[in-house]
């Protein structure tokens, strides 16, 4: 019995896997990121909105179980802005500008990662940076800086590094009436200098949170991959001439997908619109 169970949950699992995934976009309003830099044990914190947006899959929407990561992009909305003061012996400025962190392999899906009680974790996702790190350093932290190898002033690309792997991309999943809300936490701490973890660190932490409907199907979309394109045509044909058949096909999928008149039948008075939806593309 639990074998059964277990083979249906992967049967269910496989073809949910099958693309259809969504983009759910930040909403700017609820996701605020902190960036904490720390030099010689002297901090100081700046924050900003994000935007953006993450591509996921889920099995299933009505009840995640599993999720597939296909692309993210985060934009801060702020620059940042740190400034560490030894009094007269001393001052490190330093500004972020155009931050934003990508997916760095856009078409290789990552996952599924298991939706535990509403929790799942991808881990080590490659991930491009871009922006500028421009520093400014005087007195003891130049003389640190120095000693460890770096000058006293830089201007750092971010995009130089990469990718970066992230440790964790990490979160939380819920879904009601397929009005899907998705949240990631992150929480890491950077060194500066990894061969000198005392220089100092970036301690990032916040949240990052939207929503977005899922529609069941949509008009036009008869294998149900979210696309409107000539692989739709086979299956739009067979729901109309055979919809049992289309039904044992397509059994992830929603006939009423071909309904694309909006009347609330499938018929041939959907032909037209169905060629209009393809020609149009
Ligand atoms: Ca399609
Ligand atoms: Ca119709």
């Amino acid at each position: 019995m639990r074998s059964a169970l277990w083979m249906q949950s992967t049967v269910a699992l496989a073809t949910a896997a099958a693309a259809a995934p969504f983009v759910v976009p930040v909403d700017q309003g609820q996701s605020v990121l902190n960036f904490q830099l720390c030099l010689l044990g002297r901090c100081d914190t700046d924050s900003s909105a994000v935007s953006g947006s993450t591509m996921i899959d889920l099995a299933t929407v009505d009840d995640p179980q599993a999720l597939w990561l296909y692309d993210f992009h985060f934009y801060l909305t702020d620059n940042l802005h740190w400034y560490l003061s030894w009094g007269m012996l001393g001052s490190f400025t330093a500004d972020a500008t155009g931050l934003s962190l990508h997916y760095a392999q856009p078409g290789v899906v990552l996952g599924p990662a298991q939706v535990l009680g509403g929790n799942f974790a991808l881990s080590n996702v490659p991930t491009n940076a871009e922006g500028v790190l421009a520093y400014h350093a005087v007195g003891i932290p130049c003389v640190a800086l120095q000693q460890a190898g770096y000058p006293c002033d830089d201007t750092i690309d971010l995009a130089d590094g990469n990718p970066y792997i992230m440790d964790q991309f990490s979160g939380t999943v819920s879904s009601q009436n397929r009005i899907i809300t998705l949240t990631s936490s992150p929480d890491v701490t950077v060194p500066l200098d990894p061969n000198n973890p005392n220089l100092g660190s970036l301690h990032v932490w916040g949240t990052v949170r939207g929503s977005v409907y899922v529609p069941p199907y949509a008009p036009g979309d008869l294998n149900c991959d979210r696309l409107v394109n000539v692989f739709d045509i086979d299956p739009f044909v067979l729901a109309l001439s055979d919809p049992s058949g289309y039904a044992s096909a397509y059994p992830t999928c929603e006939i009423l997908a071909a309904d694309v008149n909006g009347d609330g039948q499938v018929n041939v008075f959907d032909i037209d619109p169905f060629v209009d939806l393809l020609t149009g593309l």
